[in-house]
């Protein structure tokens, strides 16, 4: 059945709120103005140098709203959950009643939680929030509180095989205005590793075909990072944020022992030290070292990280709007880290859209506990497919002042790029292990 029919076996939901007449015996119900019917919404797939799925919710005021729901390397499952699952529920309801909806998708799906769950969600929620904000002709930023500074600081990634080269390429970053740059290294007798990537300005791990295997060595890594960051203080002195991503490979007396010998080099953040489902496991690395911690790309709710944070056992939540359904459920999970002093840091590699790219900016220019946005840019065919408000300019970021989101899809261009089947890396260790990739 097309996405975009109303199922033929009921008639659309009535979702006003019932006349609740106030002890006045007025009516209290929500003005007719207010409402904003969503009549359709459709699902795309473009591949402009890699997938990237996008909704599109469109309303009987002719306005539509746009939200990312990438899951790289499980694209088209997320496609299914919409197309099957939500979307049907969606055609009649009310786009203006962002959390009821988000709620009618977290609670009312019963199976809660997850990675294809939560970027669906995420994507419905995106679109809602892009609708009120062209519906009221304000960016989303002005939704949330408005601006709480100037412009969002922004963080890229320099990467080469060896440390000569990353100390090269963060030079290069540096000259592009960036106040803050992450440093990966190819390790001394590994064949290749995570973060050093084939292109110069974005780093892309997804590849076509079945998943390329990979071969790692904790101690050759372990060994090495510490030479990579003290050669780029030596080089650049201590005005640069310098961050790294261990990318869930170390156990924590690993971490530990990483971080120690990271501190003299004071990085902004060490990320990923390890994998994060056993939250108590930063309880280790916290007692031995205070280089920053940062983690939570690969969560999905507040409970991925409520023990991270209520203990304050790391410094960065890195769940971005796609990952964590959205604006409406990120922003409460930054309003509880802020209690605890955990600022933001959400993830902002090549494969999340330049469509979350854009609500994580109005989120970025308004969240009071604001700590630094990944900027991981897009090719130029992407940024043909998706026309943006957004910019960058010496070291920081800006939504723009377009309402809504400020970012458009542009389906003919994407139409000429389909979509093409793209796996994450598989890691094993050198005697053969299945690794952490
Ligand atoms: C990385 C990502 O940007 C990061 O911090 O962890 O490159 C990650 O490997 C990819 O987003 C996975 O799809
Ligand atoms: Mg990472």
């Amino acid at each position: 059945m097309p996405s975009n029919a109303t199922p033929p076996d009921s008639t659309p939901p009535d979702d006003t709120p019932p006349d609740a007449t106030s002890a006045s015996g007025a009516s209290t119900s929500v003005p007719s103005t207010e409402r904003l019917t969503i009549t359709g919404a459709e699902v795309f797939v473009t591949c402009p140098g890699r997938n990237f799925v996008t909704l599109r919710i469109e309303t009987d005021e002719g306005l539509y709203g746009l939200g990312d729901a990438t899951l790289n390397g499980r694209e088209k499952a997320v496609v299914s959950y919409l197309d099957e699952h939500v979307i049907p529920c969606l055609v009649g309801r009310d786009a203006s009643r962002i959390e009821d909806l988000w709620y009618f998708l977290y609670r009312g799906a019963y199976w809660r939680r997850g990675p294809v769950t939560m970027t669906a969600v995420a994507a419905v929620d995106m679109a809602l929030w892009d609708l009120k904000g062209k519906a009221l002709g304000v960016p989303v930023y002005q939704l949330l509180g408005g601006a709480s500074r100037t412009g969002v600081m922004a963080y890229g990634h320099a990467s080469g095989e060896t440390v000569d080269e990353v100390v090269d390429e963060v030079g290069r970053y540096l000259d592009r205005g960036y106040r803050a740059v992450r440093a990966q290294s190819g390790v001394p007798g590994l064949p290749s590793t995570y973060g050093v990537g084939r292109g110069k300005l974005f780093y892309e791990p997804a590849e076509q075909g079945l998943p390329s295997e990979h071969v790692w060595s904790t101690s050759k890594y372990l060994d090495h990072v510490p030479t990579l960051f003290r050669r780029l203080r030596d080089t650049y002195g201590s005005d640069v944020h310098l961050l790294h991503d261990a990318h869930h490979r170390l156990t924590p007396i690993q971490a530990a022992r990483l971080g120690q010998e990271l501190e003299p080099h004071r990085l902004f953040w060490l990320e990923d030290a390890v994998p994060a489902e056993n939250q108590e496991s930063f309880r280790i690395i916290r007692q031995h070292t205070t280089t920053p911690l940062a983690v939570g790309e690969v969560f999905n709710t507040i409970y991925d990280a409520q023990t991270l944070v209520t203990e304050q056992l790391i410094d960065y939540l890195r769940t971005s709007l796609l990952r964590g359904g959205g604006i409406t459920h990120m922003r409460k999970v930054a309003a509880l880290a802020e209690l605890y002093n955990v600022k933001t840091g959400f993830h902002g590699a090549t494969d999340l859209s330049p469509i979350t790219m854009a609500a994580a900016l109005h989120f970025d220019l308004w969240v009071p506990n604001f700590g630094i946005q990944e900027y991981m840019r897009h090719t130029e065919a992407t940024k043909e497919v998706f026309p943006h408000a957004y910019s960058f300019d010496d070291g920081y970021l800006h939504p723009g002042d377009a309402p809504g989101l400020g970012v458009d899809y542009d389906v003919e261009k994407a139409a000429s790029y389909p979509y093409e089947r793209a796996y994450l890396p598989v890691n094993r260790l050198e005697d053969g292990t299945l690794f952490h990739w």
